[in-house]
């Protein structure tokens, strides 16, 4: 019996610090928003790309790398400036798609890395993009994550739910069992 609840104990700990430890990891440095934002569409391709995070982050091995449809056009090493890094782009960037990874070092000193992307229909070098918006999906890491937190908590509360019931009827059982007892 008191194995059966120090189980059930572990098992409410357990289930709690994992919905816990999100939480934790989220204290760093995170990118609030970006110029031009995800997912959107800009009538002409700007001079710099600009992110802005939540904490100024550490001038070491910042990365921006911003990549159209004729590859790689970013432009010497990004500035930060407060909250935002600021990447130049080369003047010969043509309109299309855009995928911009980055890499900063938060000032926890851990590093934050991600992906957005963006359409500019006229580009850096006057070109018209040849196709309209492709691939505009936002980063799904976030509602992947949730997801896969709450379909963790159904196995985790049907084994608490099923112990529950197990020491209900053990408890059952025993006073059965003491009534017999009496009985005789
Ligand atoms: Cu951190």
């Amino acid at each position: 019996m008191r194995r059966l609840a120090s189980l059930l104990l572990t098992l409410g700990l357990g289930s709690g610090l994992l919905l816990a430890a999100p939480l934790a990891a989220s204290a760093h440095d995170v990118l609030e928003r970006t110029n031009p934002a995800d997912g959107t569409t800009v009538s002409r391709m700007p001079a710099s790309v600009v992110l802005t995070f939540s904490e100024e982050p550490l001038d070491i091995g910042s990365q921006v790398v911003v990549t159209g449809p004729s590859g790689p056009v970013s432009s010497g090493a990004p500035t930060i400036s407060g909250r935002d890094v600021t990447q130049a782009v080369a003047p010969t960037a043509p309109g299309g798609d855009y995928t911009v990874t980055y890499r900063v070092t938060s000032d926890d000193g851990h590093p934050v890395t991600g992906t957005f992307s963006f359409h500019a229909t006229v580009g850096l070098d006057g070109s018209t993009a040849t196709a309209g918006a492709t691939v505009h999906v936002r980063p799904v890491d976030t509602e992947e994550q949730a997801a896969a937190r709450s379909s963790l908590l159904v196995p985790i509360l049907l084994t608490v739910v099923s112990t529950i019931l197990l020491l209900g009827l053990a408890g059952y059982l025993v006073l059965r069992g003491r009534e017999a007892d009496r009985r005789t």
